[in-house]
């Protein structure tokens, strides 16, 4: 039997190769891990406990409704980047504004701030469908030993040092970059580690899914209206791409790196903007998508070059396979 590789062995010998390498990110990319493994615990027996599942009846500052696991996850990454100390502060999608960790002593000299979606595609959980969380890494630019300002956390994705997400799926698995190609490891729940499962991740270059929330097809543009037709057309023997959609982006987006197609959520005519996060949803997976050999784009630009100008902004996103990304954008 080949020895299992744990993300934290894993981890460790990335570090060794980066010459600069302190440690830090290590230990930050680690923490984030096990706040994974205890929000998989307390998902995997949502059914069984009770006062667990349903919503928290507030909402958030995107007008969402929060569920308690919504909660449950965003206070559970909080506090284990809040202890770790290599963390200077957050930005949640459950959160209105960033939050700092300054007034903790451990803190005060961490140059990493952390942006998260805690529990992505949640209006999934109550019946049992994949969810996930997704994160982004970056570097402060403001003074170390100062509070964190707005500014570190509107930083493009472009200047991501690490982004990931994980999917509490029929297993779970976490998935990562740190610009140095993509790996994944699922969770042995006998011996409680991640494990190295999907090393060096590519994409296909062209693959046969695409994913899009069609219900809301009359309320996308002509051109991406073409582009979806084009998609279920048999034209010239052309062979119809097969619809795949879960509404969950963690779960569509894995099963589309690796099987290859593309995710679409495209720019609504009644509101004039898409749906996703740039800095919670877009920025993070575009990462992971360029460094598997793909491709994501606003229909305007490159994501990782969009200059954000607010936290919670959303943009339009088409991403996946380089091939397939390339023909949504020739329309
Ligand atoms: P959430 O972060 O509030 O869960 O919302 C994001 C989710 C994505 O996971 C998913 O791709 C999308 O919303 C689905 O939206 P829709 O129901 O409009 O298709
Ligand atoms: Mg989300």
């Amino acid at each position: 039997m080949e020895k299992l590789i744990t993300l934290d062995e894993f981890i460790i010998q990335s570090q060794k190769e980066a010459k600069e390498a302190t440690g830090e990110l290590s230990r930050l990319l680690r923490d984030i891990s096990v706040a994974a493994k205890i929000i998989n615990r307390d998902l995997s027996k949502a059914g069984l406990v009770e006062n667990i599942l349903g919503e928290t009846g507030t909402t958030n500052i995107q007008g969402e409704e929060v569920k308690k696991l919504d909660e449950f996850a965003n206070t559970i990454l909080i506090k284990y980047l809040k202890t770790s100390g290599e963390c200077c502060g957050i930005a949640s999608e459950e959160e209105d504004s960033f939050v700092s960790f300054h007034d903790e002593p451990q803190c005060k000299n961490a140059k990493y701030l952390v942006l998260f979606d805690p529990l992505d595609g949640s209006s999934n959980i109550d019946c049992n469908a994949s969810v996930g969380t997704i994160f982004s890494i970056y570097k402060r630019i403001s003074p170390i030993g100062t509070p964190c300002t707005h500014a570190d956390f509107l930083q493009s994705g472009e200047k991501q040092v690490a982004s990931g997400y994980v999917i509490y799926g029929s297993s779970t698995m976490l998935v990562y970059t740190t610009g140095n190609g993509v790996n994944g490891f699922t969770l042995d729940t006998a011996i409680g580690e991640f494990c190295l499962s999907h090393s060096n991740i590519k994409t296909p270059s062209k693959g046969k899914i695409y994913s899009v929330n069609q219900g809301n097809y009359h309320d996308f543009d002509q051109n991406v209206q073409d582009y979806i037709n084009y998609c279920i057309s048999s034209e010239d023997d052309k062979k119809p791409l097969s619809l795949r959609y879960i509404g969950s982006m963690v779960a569509d987006f894995h099963r589309n790196l690796l099987k290859g197609g593309i995710f679409i959520y495209p720019l609504s005519k009644k509101t004039g903007k898409g749906k996703l996060r740039l800095m919670y949803e877009c920025n993070p997976m575009a990462f992971i998508q360029e460094q598997a050999g793909g491709m994501a784009n606003s229909g305007e630009i490159r994501i990782l070059d969009i200059v954000p100008s607010k936290l919670h902004q959303r943009v339009p996103i088409f991403i996946g396979s380089k091939s397939n990304v390339e023909k949504a954008l020739s329309y």
